[in-house]
């Protein structure tokens, strides 16, 4: 480009941003509080004991957790730690859990978890599942909902910042993810200035619809752009996925300017089961790659790992068909496939229309091969030749839509902070809200499915500011939620949410509750150290290590004294809930633990590691108010000096029992006292 031309284009670049700025401050600070109607108090009212009609699973961003409310009542009902680990209940720090947090980069607590996506049965979300993503660290986790408990963890690898993700497939044979940030791949050390010759970007097709088998189907190399959103075809469009791609200039500095100069970036189309094909045919590589999957063991329900060598890498070039280009202005982000599956619209941040793509033309530009060009051998399609239409004056910075089943569309605009809603087929805006403030995604009750529940609409905001009693500099994020079963969308509540919540899936309640797991068979329970009875705990040596097996029950534990631990030994509790009733949780935690507490559902076995540093007697309780008789729920373990002769000693044995009835010194020679 002539250095003219590109000064040019830069300065309108930067004016436009800063018109686009003040615009988004002026709509700030003038929030609309006549919006909410009087019937909205009703309308969002669940009575005590009353059950909400929707489950609404928002992504926690940079919680790297998932957190469930209440529709239409915004009541949070619970947080799902998933890349985290989570003091509320010890995911990730008690023994059984840590595995899945495991990467071949090391123990890996944190994530920045951008999209839920619920498993679908012929494209309808069927709540089985849920599968979210880890952006920074590359991960899939699928949540079983019957437990709401995250089940299985897999990594990308060849992959850095796992964006588009986890959108599913229609049958959720396969969940995807998409690299965000172009790298090497293998990723070696190379100049960061040659990105364009060494960097390249992966699409990578997970199996999803085997519980506790997740594992990289294929993944297909592409060029050295940003992946960053994706959704899968249906209906007619069954079979296809699309990407969004942004930074086609291949800039590797300033992307803010250097990745806006083109007017046009692409969505890559992708006939995976044309991929399927390829690699049924041996078109794929084997491309070296280590990367881990974590699975809960069901009858033990601890996570075990495994490290995986090798994936399936295909080329476009070797599978002529698999993937196509669509020009999209300018630096898409979304890109969302209504119900029909026949209209693929693409969110452009700096767009000033929402275009949406037709897959019908897009079938018939293929079979004219009607090309404008070709990049590293993949075909890009002429924009005239594939646009259904463009939706005009939309407003500023469309980014997400979803679809309410009735032939509507609502995208979410962020620097304009509204909401559009507009006719699919005829393009016309039909009714516009205003968000408080930066809405970046918007959620329908299945609204990105083939049956979208409608009724309702979710907006989630990135900037709370004076929606709610502050609470200093940082506050909660904000979402709102509107009805939208009539003509006009109507605001109807503020609700604070956890973390950045990207997105959301939402669906009937009745799809889940009946499903729902009240305790753990103890019978079933093949943990290895689990205590079935009070006369099955006790204490034994190995080594340096000293496990202890030990029930919960209301309202006392068993054994409830131990001796012969030394200062050096690593002790391991093992604790089994042994209630058979729904929601009775004992706790478990020891002075000094350098660890979060245990909270034992019932009929569960968790374990916490314990390093005592200094002789003394230690006592242990339960943490979760479980009876009258909670405060009597307690123990001592008594910590000896290293080679002390204390003898082992826990109070469940018949043995033990006596020795502690009968008057004893106890200690042996070397012990303290
Ligand atoms: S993204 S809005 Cu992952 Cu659009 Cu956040
Ligand atoms: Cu058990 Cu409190």
């Amino acid at each position: 480009m002539h250095s003219r031309t590109r000064r040019l284009l830069l300065s309108s670049a930067s004016v436009l941003a800063v018109t686009l700025l003040a615009y988004a401050c002026s709509r700030s600070t003038n929030p609309n509080q006549n919006l909410v109607t009087g019937d909205a108090a009703t309308r969002v009212y669940v009575a005590p004991g009353s059950y909400d009609e929707f489950y609404a699973f928002m992504s926690g961003g940079f919680s790297g957790q998932v957190s469930v409310y209440g529709l239409p009542s915004g009541r949070l009902l619970k947080v799902i730690p998933v890349f985290s680990q989570n003091a509320e209940n010890g995911w990730g720090y008690n023994e059984e859990t840590k595995p899945m947090l495991q990467t071949t980069f090391g123990f890996i607590p944190w994530d920045d978890t951008h999209h839920t996506e619920m498993s679908m049965t012929d494209g309808v979300p069927d709540g089985r599942w849920l599968f979210i993503n880890g952006n920074n660290t590359p991960r899939i986790a699928r949540i079983d909902l019957t437990r709401f408990e995250t089940d299985e963890i897999i990594q990308i690898p060849n992959a850095a910042g796992g964006h588009a993700s986890p959108f599913a497939t229609p049958d959720s044979k396969y969940v995807v993810s998409a690299t965000r940030f172009s790298v090497p791949i293998p990723n070696v050390d190379v100049p960061i200035d040659s990105y364009k010759q060494n960097f390249k970007g992966t699409l990578s097709f997970i199996r999803a619809d085997q519980p506790g088998k997740m594992d990289i189907a294929f993944q297909i190399m592409m060029p050295g752009y940003n992946y960053d959103l994706g959704h899968a075809g249906k209906g007619p469009s069954d079979g296809w996925f699309f990407f969004t791609s942004y930074n086609s200039e291949q800039a590797n500095t300033k992307l803010e300017t250097n990745a806006s100069q083109a007017d046009k970036d692409y969505i890559a189309a992708v006939n995976y089961k044309a991929a399927e094909q390829c690699v049924a045919a041996g078109k794929g590589k084997a491309f070296p790659s280590r990367y881990m999957h974590n699975w809960m063991d069901e009858a033990t329900r601890s996570a075990r790992n495994e490290t995986k060598t090798s994936v399936t890498m295909l080329n476009p070039s070797d599978c002529p068909g698999v993937v196509y280009y669509l020009p999209t202005p300018k630096s898409p982000h979304g890109v969302d496939v209504d119900p029909t599956g026949e209209y693929i619209v693409a969110g452009g941040k700096l767009a000033t229309v929402i275009p949406v793509h037709s897959f019908t033309k897009m079938m018939k530009a293929i079979a004219d091969k009607a090309f404008e060009g070709e990049l590293s051998g993949i075909p890009v399609l002429k924009y005239a030749a594939v646009m259904a239409g463009e939706v005009q004056k939309p407003g500023l910075g469309p980014l997400h839509t979803e679809f309410d089943g009735k032939g509507y569309a609502y995208t979410s605009m962020f620097i304009s902070s509204e909401i559009v809603k507009w006719k699919l087929g005829t393009w016309e805006v039909v009714d516009r809200v205003p968000t408080y403030y930066s809405i970046g995604h918007l959620m329908i009750p299945g609204g990105d499915s083939k049956k979208p529940w409608g009724k309702y609409m979710v907006a989630m905001n990135k900037i709370t500011k004076d929606r709610y009693l502050p609470t200093g500099p940082e506050m909660f994020q904000a979402a709102q939620l509107f009805d939208i079963s009539g003509d006009k969308m109507k605001l109807l509540l503020d609700f604070p949410t956890i973390g950045e919540p990207h997105y959301a899936q939402a669906i009937p309640a009745s799809l889940i509750k009946d499903k729902s797991v009240k305790f753990f068979s103890l019978a079933a329970n093949k943990a290895p150290y689990v205590t079935r009875s009070e006369s099955e705990g006790g204490i034994t040596r190995n080594g340096k290590n000293v496990h202890i097996k030990m029930i919960a029950i209301r309202s006392h534990f068993a054994p409830d004294n131990l001796e012969g631990v030394m200062v050096g030994d690593t002790v391991y509790f093992h604790v089994t809930n042994i209630e058979q009733d729904w929601d009775i949780l004992h706790g478990f935690a020891v002075l000094g633990a350098e660890n979060s507490e245990l909270v034992l559902n019932p009929g569960e076995t968790r374990t916490l590691r314990w390093i005592p540093k200094a002789p003394g007697v230690y006592p242990f309780y339960c943490t979760d108010f479980c009876s009258a008789l909670h405060q009597e729920m307690q123990g001592y373990v008594r910590v000896s000096a290293p080679g002390s002769s204390v003898p082992l000693m826990a109070n469940t044995s018949p043995k033990a029992r006596a020795q502690l009835s009968s008057p004893r010194t106890g200690a042996g020679p070397s012990a303290p006292r």
